[in-house]
């Protein structure tokens, strides 16, 4: 006995394309430009892999971006500020708040994990 199986095979490919959320390009220039003042994008949890001073970049293995879509992974970001290079070290967990300046996508805040 044979068992004639029907190929039918429907490969529905639905590409719910991500929606370019409408940058929210806001510059709010209030008084006081201290770093942990102001937090514009919610901060996310990573360590640091790697900083790259000549480059003035940080490389981060990081968790979800929620406002930038990103699932986690390790990259390299743009640091907004070349101090950043000296507040972490590699191999510490840091929380931080990436955004996209430019085509660059930026470290804007940072500071070491509790
Ligand atoms: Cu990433």
């Amino acid at each position: 006995m044979k068992s004639l199986f029907p190929a039918v095979s429907v490969l529905a490919l639905v590409l719910a394309g991500p929606a370019i959320a409408a940058t929210e390009h806001d510059s709010h220039h209030q008084a006081g430009s201290s770093a942990s003042s102001v937090k514009a994008a919610p901060s996310s949890e990573g360590t640091v892999k790697k900083i790259d001073k000549a480059a003035g970049k940080i490389t981060i293995k990081h968790g979800p971006l929620a406002n930038l879509g990103m699932p986690p992974m390790t990259m390299a970001f743009v640091v907004g500020d070349p101090a950043m290079l000296e507040q972490v070290k590699a191999g510490e967990k840091v929380s931080f708040t990436a955004d996209k300046v430019g085509d660059a996508l930026t470290i804007t805040t940072i500071e070491a994990a509790r």
